[in-house]
């Protein structure tokens, strides 16, 4: 048996295709009231791709429920309630229990690692588009890859194996840090033009003009540390490509201020600048980003961390 542990739109598409594939699944919910509501909307949830609507039974549970101990955790929490959402099932856990780390941009993973170093903790970068249109209702709106790895090289656990690639298109990645890194980089130089001008992705490069060239120098200055021979043209090319291949996309961050969410500045630009910062390196170009991204979220009345 899974749990998935979140029940925003990640967590439901990994929920829905895992009961699709047959596997035994459980979504933990936060709270009685939540488990009531989901229960009383039949316990399934309405699930859309190419076109098709099926519904997926998905029995839920809480965070403290008694059923059965914690194998395999699919954390699917946005990143600023990741330590807490893994603590409220942390008595759960199975010694030895592997917690695959699904947040966007980086910090929330690290402390997750540091917390439960008798755990095996993955991390993992996904490409999937999904949303809500409704509560319940998923819509897997772009087929991505995710890509999974232990960062302290350990094999991929023997559940994660059997996870059939026809349903999740996963792919084992020993350098994993890696990945991450340079999925932060690409959400450091699109989210924040996308939050700040409230524009789609294909906009980004309008709308950055000038600064874009020295925002990609200072991302790859402190990318070069991390992923030794890492090229200035590979990650431009990467983020070219990416506002390209999601030109028509609103970005995370931009979603989150359209529903009044907090956004994950802290594990994007924020968590960014201050890698650069411990490495002695000057990024200014994308401090002034991340500064005026915190007077945005301030002016809309948004939390600026
Ligand atoms: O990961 C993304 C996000 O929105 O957070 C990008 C790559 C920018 C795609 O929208």
């Amino acid at each position: 048996m899974l749990h998935v542990l979140g029940a925003g739109s990640l967590g439901l598409l990994w929920a829905a295709r895992l009961a699709v594939a047959g596997v035994d699944v459980r979504v933990i919910l936060r709270d009685a009231q939540a488990l009531q509501h989901w229960q009383a909307a039949g316990s399934s949830v309405l699930f859309e791709h190419a076109g098709r609507r099926c519904r997926v039974p998905l029995p839920a549970q809480l965070p403290d429920s008694q059923e059965q101990p914690i194998r395999a955790l699919i954390l699917a929490t946005k990143a600023y309630s990741a330590e807490s959402a893994l603590h409220s099932v942390a008595k759960r856990l199975m010694p030895g229990a592997s917690v695959l780390m699904l947040q966007n941009g980086m910090g929330s993973q690290q402390a997750a690692s540091l917390a439960y170093p008798h755990q095996q903790v993955l991390y993992a970068s996904v490409t999937d588009g999904v949303w809500m249109p409704a509560p319940r209702h998923i819509v897997w709106a772009g087929q991505g890859t995710t890509q999974v790895g232990d960062p302290d090289a350990n094999p991929c656990p023997q559940w994660l194996e059997q996870l059939d690639r026809e349903v999740i298109d996963w792919h084992w990645h020993p350098q994993i840090l890696n990945t991450l890194w340079q999925k932060l980089a690409i959400n450091c130089a699109i989210n924040p033009y996308t939050a700040l001008h409230d524009c789609c992705n294909g906009e980004v490069l309008e709308r950055a003009g000038k600064q874009m060239a020295p925002l990609i120098h200072e991302l790859h200055s402190l990318l070069a540390l991390h992923i030794p021979g890492y090229r200035l043209t590979e990650l431009s090319e990467r983020i070219h490509q990416v506002i390209e291949h999601t030109a028509n996309n609103s970005s995370s961050m931009r979603q989150d201020v359209h529903a009044r969410r907090r956004t994950e500045i802290s594990y994007i630009t924020g968590f960014t600048c201050q890698a650069a910062r411990q490495s002695g390196l000057e990024t200014p170009v994308l401090d002034r980003l991340h500064e005026a991204l915190k007077t945005h979220l301030a002016t809309l009345g948004l939390p600026t961390d």
